[in-house]
This record gives structure tokens, C-alpha cells and sequence, in this order.
């Protein structure tokens, strides 16, 4: 149930929904903040918010697996509301290409899904290559469609290796423009 100190703050409301996991009231505050004309980047931040709690709440086994699979399933049901919505409201010339995965050993794909569609709104092509890509996936995909930029997600401590080992075979796989094409990483684990 939404606690009183949330009402007046749709914002930290939405947090509290997602963290315990509020299917139904989740919806109906990003629906609400929707109807104000919030901003849909906003909305997706205090959701990660939201989602960052579970986990933590996981990591204190206050919540099981199937709490991380509900989290996931809010995620994905708030962002169906939101991207026809995104795709209206971000948009930009042809910007470039980017080659983009989840790292070998790894099945998170919200945080890759959001990168795509918040690129593909900027006018970015993106290949997406799913989950669990194997770095010589990434090497071949990318000989095939010779990207300006690959950008890897990974968000278990687990596939920075794999991150790694695809970084070190792009770079010695003998093709001068693979070896210079930016890597980019991401995932809520990493900083700067
Ligand atoms: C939802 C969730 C799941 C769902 C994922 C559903 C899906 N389709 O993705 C499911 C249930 C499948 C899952 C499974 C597991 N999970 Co999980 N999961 C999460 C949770 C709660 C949220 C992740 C998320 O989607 N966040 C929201 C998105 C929007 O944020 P994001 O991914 O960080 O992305 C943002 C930016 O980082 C950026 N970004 C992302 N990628 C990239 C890439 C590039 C190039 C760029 C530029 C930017 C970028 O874009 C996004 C901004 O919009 C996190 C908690 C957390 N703190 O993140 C745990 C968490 C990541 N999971 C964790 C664990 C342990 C697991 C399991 C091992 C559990 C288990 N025992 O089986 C498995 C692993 C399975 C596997 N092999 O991958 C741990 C990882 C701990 C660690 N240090 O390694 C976390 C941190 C929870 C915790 N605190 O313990 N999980």
C-alpha cells in the first residue's frame, strides 16, 4: 500500500512501488505522472531506483529470486507504456551505427533494451545481439556490419571477463578499423 509520506511526492512514491514489488500501483503512478506530462527519462530513473532497492533487498535475502523476476517483469511493463511515448518525444538524424550485447554469461537485458531504444530514437542503427554473447560473437557480428561504436552490458561482477576477453579479441583480431572502434560498457555495477 502506498504509505502517507509518499503522496505528496510522486516521485519517491514510484521508488516504494517498484521496491516492494506493487505491480498494479507502480503502473498507476507512472500513469498518473504521464497525465502531468512528467518526463519519461524521469520515470525510467526512479524505476532503476526502485529496482536497485530490490536487488539490495535480495543481497539481504529479504526477497527471493522471484522477487528480481518480478522487478524485472514491472520494468518491462512500464516501459511498454513508455516507449511509443520515447520514440515520439526522442528522435535525431541518422547518427550513426552501434553494435550492442550482454555479455557472455549474463541474461540482464533491460538496461541494453533502454540504451537501444533511447539510441534508435537518436537516430542510431542498432544490431542487437540479445544475451550471453560470446566474445567471438562480437567479433564476427562486427567484421559483418563494421559498426561506429559496440557497446557491451553486463551487470553481474561475474562478466566483467568476458568484457574483457571481448575488448582483447576485437582489439588483436588483425583488423585495424575492429582494433580502433570505441567499446563502450554499461550496467548498473560499473562507474566511469
Ligand atoms: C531485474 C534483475 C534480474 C532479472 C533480469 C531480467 C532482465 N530481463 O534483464 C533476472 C531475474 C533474470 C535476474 C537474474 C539474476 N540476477 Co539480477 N538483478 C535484477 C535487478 C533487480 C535489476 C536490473 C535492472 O534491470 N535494472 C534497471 C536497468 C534500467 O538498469 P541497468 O541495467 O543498470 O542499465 C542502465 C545503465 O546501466 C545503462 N546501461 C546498461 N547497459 C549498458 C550498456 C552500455 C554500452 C551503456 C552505455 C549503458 C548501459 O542503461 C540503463 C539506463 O537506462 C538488479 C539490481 C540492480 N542493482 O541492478 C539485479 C542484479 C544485477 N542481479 C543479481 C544477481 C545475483 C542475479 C542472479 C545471479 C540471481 C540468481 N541467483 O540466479 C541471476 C543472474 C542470471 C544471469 N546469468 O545473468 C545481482 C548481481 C550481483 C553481482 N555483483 O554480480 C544484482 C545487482 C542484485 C543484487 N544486488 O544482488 N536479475
Amino acid at each position: 500500500m502506498m504509505q502517507a509520506s509518499n503522496q505528496n511526492d510522486p516521485r519517491r512514491a514510484l521508488i516504494h512501488s517498484v521496491a516492494d514489488l506493487e505491480e498494479q500501483e507502480a503502473l498507476a503512478l507512472v500513469q498518473a505522472r504521464l497525465e502531468v506530462k512528467d518526463n519519461p527519462l524521469s520515470i525510467i530513473e526512479d524505476c532503476q531506483e526502485g529496482l536497485r532497492q530490490v536487488g539490495e533487498r535480495y543481497e539481504r535475502q529479504e526477497y527471493y529470486l522471484s522477487g528480481l523476476i518480478m522487478a524485472g517483469e514491472i520494468f518491462r511493463e512500464v516501459m511498454e507504456i513508455l516507449a511509443p511515448i520515447i520514440k515520439v518525444q526522442f528522435t535525431g538524424n541518422e547518427s550513426g551505427t552501434i553494435l550492442l550485447g550482454t555479455a557472455q554469461g549474463d541474461i540482464h537485458d533491460i538496461g541494453k533494451n533502454n540504451l537501444s531504444l533511447l539510441l534508435t530514437g537518436y537516430g542510431f542503427t542498432v544490431y542487437d545481439l540479445g544475451v550471453d554473447v560470446p566474445p567471438e560473437k562480437f567479433l564476427s557480428e562486427a567484421l559483418e556490419t563494421r559498426p561506429d561504436i559496440i557497446g557491451i552490458s553486463g551487470l553481474l561482477t561475474g562478466s566483467y571477463d568476458s568484457m574483457r576477453a571481448t575488448v582483447s579479441l576485437l582489439k588483436a583480431a588483425g583488423d585495424p578499423q575492429i582494433a580502433a572502434t570505441p567499446v563502450i560498457i554499461g550496467g548498473n555495477q560499473l562507474n566511469e
